[in-house]
């Protein structure tokens, strides 16, 4: 008798991993050898909890400035890859953050695509992002955005180089393989709406008579919440106690068209932290990228405790349990795919 006839185990083993090797041939491969995989009990991201240090981003990409030029780089960013998804240009699964220098007197040439972007505005003044028309000054904090689509170029006219984040959803664009890309003639677009023009428009308790909203459902009018208007909001909200035990005294930027979130794709949000906040553990199944912007403080995340100061960038995985704690006054932006969830009807939390 054969080894195999005697151990009717390893027969059976032997006989299945050739009917596996059979049926491979043909594309096709037994569900049940891999289905703890692909159905997870709960979230197990790949991404991993990481802060890149403001002043390593900074020295890094001054040297950039150096070595390449806006016009040959199309635009001069450095990617804040995620340690155990390297070489997929992405901080999340969902999410590519990177960090973007303009040199006084360089412009980045305009142009559209389908992702999404964000700026948050972390160091100089005087340059400007053109959207659609509209000519948005930069100041550090400023949260300025580039909806699906939408033209866009950037200059500095100004004195000093300007650095920026970018967050965009090309994970999220590409996992749907819907990636489209133009470039314009001229290298930067006509503008004749002055800066803040969005937000006088549609921020304002008013709107356009006629304007119809669904033009602006899946995304907001506004083009630059400026850090100097959302700023005190939170801070009056910390002052009336509206301060919630793991999140702080946070608003969310919101489309004042429908009141949803800014954009289909990411969320973002602002929350200022009172001096001695020892945050609530927290989890959500979208992975979280923060900026801290004034003060500083750690977040603890499983075993690990990322510490941060300003301009810190950091990740958050999904469904991990995070909680801040901020030994001064701190503020810290967030952003997040959490709108795709929601509309997918997916977004879970944990307190
Ligand atoms: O400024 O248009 O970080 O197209 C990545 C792709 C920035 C931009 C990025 C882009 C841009």
């Amino acid at each position: 008798m054969s080894v195999a006839a005697a151990d009717p185990k390893h027969n059976v083993q032997t006989v299945r991993q050739n009917f596996y090797d059979k049926i491979s041939k043909q594309d096709m491969t037994p569900l049940w050898e891999v289905l703890r995989n692909v159905v997870t009990k709960e979230p197990k991201s790949k991404a991993s909890a990481k802060v890149w240090k403001y002043d390593d981003i900074k020295k890094s990409i001054l040297e950039a400035g150096e070595l390449i030029t806006p016009e040959e780089a199309e635009r001069r960013v450095l990617v804040l890859e995620n340690p155990t998804l390297r070489g997929q240009s992405r901080a999340t699964n969902s999410l590519f953050a990177g960090v973007q220098l303009i040199m006084p007197g360089e412009v980045a040439d305009a142009h559209k695509h389908v992702s999404s972007a964000i700026r948050f505005v972390l160091d100089g003044e005087g340059a400007y992002t053109a959207v659609e028309g509209e000519k948005a000054n930069m100041a550090r904090g400023d949260f300025i955005l580039t909806p699906n689509w939408a033209p866009h170029d950037h200059g500095n006219p100004g004195k000093n180089p300007v650095l920026w984040l970018d967050v965009l959803d090309m994970p999220t664009i590409n996992h749907f393989e819907t990636s489209f890309m133009e470039h314009y003639d001229e290298k930067a677009q006509n503008t004749n709406r002055e800066d803040g023009d969005s937000l006088e428009r549609y921020g304002s308790g008013v709107l356009p008579d006629g304007q119809t909203i669904d033009t602006f459902k899946h995304r907001s009018p506004v083009i630059n919440y400026t850090y100097a208007r959302t700023r005190p909001i939170c801070e009056r909200l910390m002052k009336t106690g509206d301060v919630d035990p793991s999140h702080g005294a946070r608003v969310r930027y919101s489309n004042p068209v429908t009141g949803g979130h800014v954009m289909s794709t990411m969320g973002a949000w602002l929350a200022m932290f009172p001096k001695g906040f020892k945050g609530k553990d927290y989890q959500s199944t979208d992975g979280m990228i923060f900026v801290c912007v004034e003060g500083r403080g750690s977040t603890k995340v499983d075993d690990k405790v990322l510490e941060w100061g300003p301009n810190d960038v950091f990740v958050i995985p999904p469904w991990k349990k995070y909680a801040h704690n901020c030994p001064e006054q701190t503020v810290l932006f967030s952003i997040s795919d959490r709108p795709a969830q929601e509309a997918l009807g997916i977004w879970r939390e944990g307190k």
